[in-house]
């Protein structure tokens, strides 16, 4: 057995015997008490499922495992300027230890090992028209995919309960291996007249997937990982890491369910936002008719945007109440390795303008930036200004997170996921009780 696996299977099958006697014995304490408003307001802040990979905390941000990002960059093996490499999260998220570079390079390889596509991949999307968004391909290269699927195969065959985990742990490690594939494929069939750039396995897991875009800069490599690293996971609630979870609680396998969570992430309050961000800026850039508008100019421009009944992308969460972590760690990013870009001095204008306008209104609850505020800028000082492709990079590093969540979530005998709805008649019964 790999050792990632082995690992994995030492920490996990103890807490199943331990999560199965907590139900047993304290199954009737209280996890939460729901309020209309919550049933009314999209489920916030509802506890109603175990998520081991991460946890988010309103003011403070993510944490993996306990680790912040900035602790994260510190101990988490990197590449050679110093940014975190996601194969290193990926080890942390299963098995909670921070992996030494050996691991981390055992890693790398075992993905390289395990990349190679079916042909059907190809002229899958082949066979779609050029114009097709790249996350609708993204989830039909991941379809074309699934008949490869071990654990539809095992499964068929009577695979036993105890042994889920080791068939989705299979799954997910080969479409982990194989998504930077996919992903590049889409980039250069769509936007480089199918011109693709052969996979390089001497390099790690990021840059090469740097290198089949097709930029091979030691700094976009550095942003890759960071960015791969960030993105990864957000715990558990959030619809793309929740539609996994949902769907793989069927015994979906991996690929069904990692696509059905790509299908939320494509939609524009949730990842497809680090697209509408970058369409934003440019449309006020060309409004405005400077590459510099003044914070005055900006105030006007966003004014404009809430009066036409939109809101201002990459702004607000359903959860965080402060900056968000992976925003910072972006700005900082681009103040180490990024001198005079307009756009990136835009977004940071924008960053002083909005909270105020946003607070304003007295309705946002979060008026501070999220994580797409500010990654398509970084993308494009590195030439990649393709922004429909945005949310496939995102979708990449989402992978990781979410797949290592579904194999937690098998090991640990996760049912059926099946919450209680209530039709609006029930509703007003609760209200007439209480009022009475
Ligand atoms: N611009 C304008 N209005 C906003 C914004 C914003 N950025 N954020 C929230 N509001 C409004 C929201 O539409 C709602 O209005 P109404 O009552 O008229 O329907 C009101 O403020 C209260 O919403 P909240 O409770 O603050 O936010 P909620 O939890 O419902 O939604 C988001 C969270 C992220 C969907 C929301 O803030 C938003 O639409 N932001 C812009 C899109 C975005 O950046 N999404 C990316 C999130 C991160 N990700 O990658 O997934
Ligand atoms: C995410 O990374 O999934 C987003 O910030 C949305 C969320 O956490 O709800």
């Amino acid at each position: 057995m790999e050792a990632l696996k082995k690992k994995f299977a030492d920490k996990a099958l103890p807490l199943y015997q331990e999560l199965r006697s907590i139900a047993k014995t304290n199954g009737d304490l209280k996890a939460d008490e729901v309020k209309l408003s919550q049933v009314l307001g999209g489920a916030r802040g509802i506890k109603m499922m175990l998520w081991e990979t991460s946890q988010l905390d309103p003011q403070k941000g993510i944490r993996f495992r306990g680790f912040s990002i900035p602790e994260i960059k510190e101990s988490l093996p990197s590449g050679p300027q110093g940014e975190p490499k996601p194969e290193g999260l990926f080890w942390l998220m299963l098995t909670g230890e921070i992996p030494t570079e050996e691991e981390v390079d055992g890693l790398t390889k075992e993905w390289h090992k395990r990349a190679d596509l079916p042909a059907q991949v190809y002229t899958t999307l082949d066979s779609l028209p050029a114009d097709t968004h790249p996350m609708t391909q993204l989830t039909i290269g991941v379809m074309a995919m699934q008949s490869d699927s071990i654990f539809s195969r095992r499964y068929a065959e009577g695979l036993p309960k105890n042994e889920y985990w080791d068939a989705v742990y299979e799954d997910s490690m080969n479409l982990i291996a194989r998504l930077p594939r996919v992903a590049a494929y889409i980039y250069r069939r769509t936007f480089k007249d199918a011109q693709h750039i052969e996979p390089d396995t001497s390099l790690d897991y990021s840059a090469n997937f740097a290198h089949m875009l097709g930029s091979d800069d030691e700094d976009f490599r550095s942003l890759m990982r960071l960015y791969l690293t960030i993105h990864a996971d957000h715990e558990g609630g959030n619809a793309s890491a929740h539609t996994v979870n949902l769907v793989g609680s069927t015994l979906s396998d991996p690929y069904l369910a990692f696509s059905a969570g790509m299908n939320a992430l494509a939609g524009p309050l949730h990842g497809l936002a680090n697209q509408e961000v970058i369409k934003w800026i440019f449309e006020m850039i060309d409004n405005l008719g400077t590459k510099t508008p003044s914070e005055e100019q900006i105030k006007q421009y966003v004014q404009q945007t809430l009066d036409e009944g939109k809101v201002i992308p990459g702004y607000g969460h359903a959860v965080l109440r402060e900056p968000d972590p992976r925003f910072v760690a972006q700005r900082r990013f681009a103040e180490q390795y990024i001198q005079d870009s307009d756009l990136i001095s835009t977004v940071w204008k924008i960053f002083d303008v909005v909270p105020p306008i946003l607070q304003s209104l007295g309705k946002v609850k979060n008026p501070w930036p999220n994580v797409d505020a500010h990654s398509g800028a970084l993308l494009v000082h590195y030439g990649f200004s393709e922004f429909s492709y945005y949310t496939v990079l995102f979708g990449v590093s989402r992978a990781l997170g979410v797949l290592a969540a579904g194999i937690w979530s098998r090991a640990l005998g996760m049912p059926l996921e099946r919450p209680k709805s209530v039709t609006s008649e029930w509703v007003r019964k609760q209200v007439l009780q209480t009022t009475k």
